[in-house]
C-alpha cells in the first residue's frame, strides 16, 4: 500500500488526521506540486484529475478522494469510529460532514484559489469571486456558530470526520484571512478544542 500525499494539502491532511486518529500509519511519498508532479503522466495514470490523496493498493487498485479513503479504513479498522456506529450518528455525520465540505470547506477553498498569490499562474483567478466565497465563508461560520453551541463536537459526544473536515477547511482559511470572527465563542471554542488533540498536527 502507498498514500500519495501532499503535506500542506486540506484535503490529504483530512485523511492523516483521520489515520493518526485510528493509529495506522501508511507507506507514504510526498508529490511534489511545485514542480508540477502531480500533472506528469506517471501520477496522471494513477489519479488523472491530478490530485492528491491518493492510495495505491498493492494489487494496483487505485482510490482517490480523501472521504473514500477515509471510508475504506473505517471498515477495515473500525475503531474508534470516526462515521458513527448507529443509524441515526451515521446519517448524522454524513449529514454535518456534507454541509461543513460543501457550504465551508467549499468558499473557504474558492477564496484561497481566487486570492491567494500561490495559485497565480496555476488557476485563472477572479479575486471578486474569491471574496464572494470569502464572505459566504464567513456568514456560514456564523449559522456553524450557533447550530454548535456548547456541544463539544459537531455530531453527539464523539470527536468525528466531520469535525476533521471543518478543522482542516478553518486552517486553510487561514491563508486569505478567511478565520472566525472572534465574537463567535462557540466555534472558536469548538475549533480551539479539536486543534489541541494530539493528531491535529498529523
Ligand atoms: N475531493 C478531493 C479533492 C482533492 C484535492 O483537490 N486535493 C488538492 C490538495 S488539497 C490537490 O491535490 N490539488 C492539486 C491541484 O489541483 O493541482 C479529495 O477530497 O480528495
Amino acid at each position: 500500500m502507498k498514500l500519495h500525499d501532499l503535506k500542506a494539502g486540506t484535503n490529504p491532511r483530512r485523511l492523516r488526521i483521520f489515520l493518526a486518529e485510528k493509529g495506522i500509519s501508511l507507506p507514504t511519498v510526498q508529490v511534489d506540486m511545485s514542480t508540477g508532479e502531480n500533472h506528469q503522466p506517471a501520477y496522471l495514470a494513477l489519479n488523472p484529475l491530478g490530485t492528491m490523496p491518493t492510495l495505491e493498493l498493492d494489487d494496483g487498485t487505485v482510490l482517490t478522494e480523501s472521504i473514500a479513503i477515509c471510508r475504506y479504513f473505517e471498515a477495515l479498522q473500525p475503531d474508534p469510529p470516526l462515521f458513527g456506529t448507529s443509524a441515526l450518528e451515521r446519517a448524522q455525520v454524513e449529514m454535518w460532514n456534507r454541509r461543513l465540505e460543501l457550504e465551508l470547506q467549499m468558499p473557504i477553498q474558492h477564496a484561497f484559489v481566487h486570492l491567494s498569490p500561490f495559485w497565480q499562474g496555476r488557476r485563472p483567478q477572479v479575486p471578486a469571486y474569491g471574496e464572494v466565497a470569502r464572505a459566504r465563508a464567513l456568514e456560514v461560520m456564523r449559522l456553524l456558530d450557533a447550530e454548535i453551541g456548547s456541544r463539544p463536537f459537531f455530531v453527539g459526544p464523539r470527536y468525528t470526520v466531520a469535525d476533521i473536515t471543518a478543522q482542516c477547511a478553518l486552517l486553510l482559511g487561514k491563508h486569505t484571512g478567511t478565520v472566525i470572527p472572534p465574537e463567535l465563542g462557540n466555534l472558536g471554542r469548538w475549533f480551539a478544542e479539536v486543534s489541541a488533540r494530539p493528531t491535529a498536527r498529523a
